[in-house]
């Protein structure tokens, strides 16, 4: 009998090289041994949930093992880390993803195979980790990811939501929010650390002292309330490598969770009071993609995770190093957007009322520690908080910013001894109505580095967003494209493909994405064109499945598969999308026996519960897939899908099985995009505006393989400044006319006409998004996207070459240059045992 509680599967700590048939027994033996001493069943009782958590188990336990040779070496190296700070982090689901990296998918699933159990319906088990809204929490998770392969020393820093981005419900066509309840069935994968708690002190006042033996005053804030930050601690793996990183996510409890004179004078509900308030904060996920919400809740949560961070840096920092003189030598903490920003006045304060560095040094330490990455140019996405706000959640904080802000604007003022308006714009406190800090204007004056995550997207903040800083410090700017891991967006999601890239030119394009270069030499082999076609097809097929499976809908698997999926946002143009179906539609119906290439619409992306244009465009593509799918008129031409509730692990199934890749933002509002890059590296043609990251992929695909239309930048701001009139286009395209026309008959509405007025309006009066300028472009594109799919040997050859191009858009990349340029990490790979 066995008297461990748990069994890792350790299969190099034995010290012995096992075969594969005695990997597959210890396998099982750890499997049986953790059923029953982690769920306390056996096989007689145990279901899919404890086999899937008996199955984590093993796989964290080998992780916990690495993590802590990890965790030494670092130390005795005395290595320079970098901290992630990042209010979001999707990292999907872990299970897959470990076993992957840990290389032991294959005899994983052999080995369960032969108990009976089946591991994709395992991994199936496992609840999705939402704690992030979009392509912003997925960069941090592929960042993670690459971090770890590359060996560098990382620590991503987050908040534990208890729970996530909401679940999209459609009802009646209509989104529906539901909580996200992902902790329901516990979480195998984090470790709490409740001997690391820090506490956290929110609102009350600050006042002067004089400290003994000390002439200078200091300041000491005395607050109204604390709160205790427990770390939660997720293993991260890399691939091929024995390091393991952690990702360290910050629970809220409160200090006192019962309050004893309260419940001593009868009243039991006041003696959890503070608890409820304490823990509210790392309750929920604010689930707004590019909006800021101003809500205290919000800023209370910035502040949270960011305090608690810092307060662990510097223990660690002062268990290696003893001083925090030499802190930006040994950490580099990277904010991501300006979520974290608040980070600089925390780290003053600390430097200066705790640890008694004078402003200068502690200004010093602090600029070269940090670093701040922006991801939007949408300016109704900059976080501002009001003064008053601040003051009275930050009293100290809000000092301290008026204390960098006086010695900031005193500088500017040298450089440009004339130029008021200048100061306006550079302050750190807007004035003129309501008093409001900028957080990204903190952040460029704390920062080292400030970067952008595409090229266009790095051009335009020089040249806009934050030109004035730009020209005060050029030399703090550079870009840093957004990368993708190869291990999740391929290896994992694509097994089938991977398998054939592997098998054509072997399998180093997994930690060296260029390698996918070597493809292009197979380019006119028919044997290879055909097995990669074929691939295409079978996952095609097994979305079709899904999509019957979730939504009902029966689709052609031999159509195109045009998918757009991405969170649903004005800017981002799902209604363009949606009025060229229904201009496909309206062909259809008027001349029925055209000949048409097939096509399957598929839209996924969640709207922000308080959007409500982005509610009604959710509406509209439900709505007229209502009319499409049952019209007998397309029948086996044309289907329309919404699937409810994109995530990481739907878009896992969705990337592989499509043909069409649909980006098109308005130029100059998508600060990157990555689902662009997941698409082309799983073989999908891209239909796409010069926008982000779209005009490097474009660059490196070729110009003959990416179907480009639409306005620059350029153009949408020549557009916009003699005055864009939406009128004349409908006036003057007939299609465009009867798309609009449909709408407004109410044909997508029945009994309720007015339903879509909205968007009408919207399109008709000042279209800020310039769908009704980009329209006939992309309808006309879209025709010359058909003529090629229907030469589909042509196709392949395309697809094949997105693929093999794509090479630039590895996570590994980006995270090397940071590494080089900014962080100043090199790497420290762990010895084997
Ligand atoms: C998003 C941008 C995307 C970009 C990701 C990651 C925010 C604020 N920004 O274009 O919209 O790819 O960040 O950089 O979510």
């Amino acid at each position: 009998s066995n008297t461990t509680t748990e069994v890792p599967l350790s299969l190099e700590s034995a010290g012995v090289a096992l075969d594969a048939e005695a990997q597959v027994s210890q396998i099982q033996q750890a499997l049986v041994n953790n059923l029953y001493w982690v769920q306390g069943k056996d096989e007689q009782f145990a279901n899919a949930h404890d086999y899937y958590t008996a199955l984590a188990h093993s796989v964290r336990n080998q992780l916990l093992q690495k993590r802590i040779r990890t965790a030494k070496t670092y130390a005795q190296e005395r290595a320079k880390t970098v901290y992630y700070m990042s209010a979001e982090f999707l990292m999907g689901r872990q299970l897959g993803n470990g076993l992957i990296n840990l290389g032991l998918y294959d005899t994983m699933r052999h080995a369960l195979a032969d108990c009976g159990l089946d591991l994709d319906e395992l991994l199936e088990r496992e609840a999705e980790p939402g704690l992030g809204n979009g392509g912003l929490g997925r960069l941090a998770a592929c960042f993670m990811d690459s971090l770890t392969t590359l060996n560098l020393p990382a620590v991503g820093y987050g908040i534990r939501y208890e729970f996530g981005i909401f679940t999209q419900l459609i009802r009646q066509g209509h989104q529906v929010e539901a909580p996200d309840k992902w902790l329901s069935y516990g979480n195998p994968w984090e470790i709490a650390r409740p001997d690391y708690r820090v506490e956290i002190k929110f609102g009350g006042h600050t006042e002067v002292y004089k400290k003994d033996g000390d002439d200078d005053y200091q300041v000491r804030w005395i607050p109204a309330q604390t709160v205790i930050g427990i770390p939660h601690d997720v293993p991260v793996p890399g691939y091929g490598t024995e390091n393991v990183n952690l990702l360290r996510l910050w629970k809220a409890e409160a200090g006192e969770a019962f309050d004893l004179d309260a419940f001593n004078a009868g009243d039991y509900f006041g003696a959890v009071a503070n608890k409820m308030i304490s823990e509210n904060i790392t309750k929920v996920l604010y689930p707004n993609d590019e909006t800021r919400q101003g809500k205290e809740l919000r800023l209370q949560q910035q502040y949270f995770f960011v305090a608690c961070s810092l307060q662990d840096i510097i223990r660690l920092h002062l268990r290696d190093h003893g001083s925090l003189e030499n802190l930006a030598e040994f950490a580099a903490i990277q904010l991501n957007d300006t979520h974290p920003a608040i980070g600089v006045a925390e780290l003053m304060r600390l430097l200066i009322d705790e640890y008694n560095f004078e402003w200068a040094a502690a200004w010093q330490i602090t600029q070269r520690t940090f670093g701040y990455t922006n991801h939007t140019l949408m300016p109704e996405a900059l976080e501002k908080w009001s003064v008053d706000l601040f003051g009275k959640l930050l009293p100290r904080h809000l000092e301290i910013i008026y204390e960098i802000n006086h010695r900031f604007l005193a500088q500017v003022k040298l450089r440009y001894p004339n130029d008021p308006d200048r100061l306006e714009r550079l302050s750190l406190i807007e004035e003129g109505g309501e008093r409001r800090v900028r957080m990204a204007n903190l952040a460029c004056v704390g920062s080292h580095a400030i970067n952008g995550v595409a090229a266009l997207h790095t051009e335009l903040l020089k040249q806009e967003v934050l030109q004035d800083f730009y020209e005060l410090w050029p030399d703090k700017f550079s870009n840093k494209t957004n990368g993708i891991t190869p291990r999740r967006w391929l290896l994992q999601c694509n097994p089938r493909l991977a398998q054939l890239i592997s098998e054509t030119i072997g399998d180093s394009w997994i930690t060296n994405l260029d390698d996918l270069k070597q493809l292009e030499a197979h380019l006119d082999n028919e044997v290879f064109r055909h097995a990669w076609q074929a691939i295409k097809q079978e996952n095609k097929w097994s979305l079709a499945r899904y999509i019957h499976d979730t939504v009902g809908i029966k689709v052609n698997p031999d159509s195109m598969f045009d998918v757009q999926i991405k969170r649903i946002h004005e800017y981002k143009r799902q209604l363009m999308n949606v009025l060229h179906v229904i201009t496909l539609y309206n062909r259809m119906v008027q001349n029925p026996g055209d000949h048409v290439v097939p096509r399957t619409v598929i839209f996924g992306g969640k709207a922000a519960p308080g959007y409500a244009m982005a509610k009604l465009v959710v509406k509209l593509v439900n709505a007229v897939a209502d009319v499409v799918n049952n019209d007998p008129i397309v029948a086996g031409r044309l289907k329309v899908v919404f699937l409810p509730n994109y995530n990481v692990s739907q878009a896992q199934r969705l990337f592989p099985a499509s043909d069409l890749s649909e980006q098109i933002s308005t130029a100059g509002m998508e600060a990157s995009g990555t689902g662009n890059m997941k698409f082309a590296l799983n073989g999908a043609l891209t239909i796409g505006t010069l926008d982000g990251a779209n005009v490097e992929i474009r660059e490196e695909v070729g110009a003959d393989n990416f179907f480009l239309f639409g306005l620059t930048t350029e153009q949408v701001a020549a557009c916009k400044a003699v005055g864009h009139n939406p009128w004349c286009y409908y006036d003057t395209n007939p299609e465009l006319k009867r798309t609009l026309d449909v709408i407004a008959s109410g044909l997508f509405s029945p009994g309720e006409p007015d339903l879509f007025l909205p968007i009408l309006d919207s399109l008709l009066v000042d279209d800020p998004y310039m769908v009704m300028a980009d329209f006939a472009a992309y309808v006309q594109c879209q025709e010359h996207v058909s003529r090629t799919y229907e030469d589909r040997d042509r196709w392949v050859r395309m697809a094949i070459l997105n693929t093999a191009r794509i090479g630039k858009f590895s996570a590994d990349r980006t995270i090397a240059d940071y590494a080089r340029e900014i962080w100043k990490v090199k790497a420290v790979p762990v010895a084997g045992e």
